[in-house]
């Protein structure tokens, strides 16, 4: 199973983490954003990453891609079978890919992908004021919806922890770390998230990456 686009996505973090997870081999192919590669353009009509290619039968979006590896191998369960623990588990899912990315997409977007990728200045006022208005709800929001097991849906891992977790990395990435004082719930739990083996090496080579651009964008040749 091959899936397709780099790690730096909160997209394809996501699902390499359910992969990893799961158990589940996967070639890794970190191809980046505006890729014309035709295996890749066949997998995803819309160019978006990640996607994904087993044998013959392709598949973009993340969210489908999960529900596909689900069913491809069921355990350990990432999307629990009582109804309304699955219906959370989706409801995580979408407000992580929509309302969370959006707001943290404004951040990562403007202070790591414009200057440090493409070389070109971020709107940094657009980024601040995400970083001042969007974020806090969103923090206070995960906050409160916390339980004492650390895990959003079922005290137990699923997809909900992954896809919410997802993102946190990329704000890391930004300089945003949540207020440990303020938020020591999300803290303990995005400790624990990135600590699991199916995380900490993604973030680990992700971290090197962008370190090293940055040392020589400071240093050039
Ligand atoms: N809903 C999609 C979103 C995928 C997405 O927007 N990925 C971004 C990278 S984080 C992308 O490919 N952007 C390139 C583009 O929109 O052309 C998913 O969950 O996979």
């Amino acid at each position: 199973m091959i899936i397709y686009g780099a790690t730096l996505s909160p997209f394809v973090r996501k699902v390499l983490v359910v992969a990893a997870e799961k158990g589940l081999a996967v070639e890794s192919k970190p191809i980046g954003l505006g890729s014309k590669d035709p295996d890749f353009r066949a997998a995803s009509p819309f160019g978006k990453i990640p996607a994904l290619r087993n044998g013959d039968f392709t598949l973009c979006d993340s969210s489908a891609i999960v529900h596909y590896m689900e069913a491809v191998q069921p355990a350990p369960a990432m999307i629990p079978a009582a109804a309304e623990d699955r219906a959370r588990t989706i409801w995580y899912d979408e407000f992580a890919d929509t309302i969370f990315v959006a707001a943290a997409g404004k951040i990562f977007f403007n202070r790591v992908v414009a200057p440090l990728l493409m070389k070109r200045p971020g709107d940094q006022a657009l980024a601040d004021k995400a970083e001042a208005e969007e974020m806090p709800p969103i923090f206070a929001y995960i906050e409160r919806m916390l339980p004492d097991s650390g895990h959003l849906v079922g005290d137990a891992l699923t997809l909900a922890d992954i896809a919410v977790a997802s993102p946190f990395v990329n704000l890391a990435h930004a300089g945003v770390v949540p207020d440990a004082e303020l938020y020591p719930r999300i803290t303990a739990f995005v400790a624990a998230m990135l600590a699991r083996p199916s995380f900490a090496p993604l973030v680990a080579a992700e971290r090197r990456m962008l370190a090293g651009i940055t040392a020589s964008a400071a240093s050039p040749a």
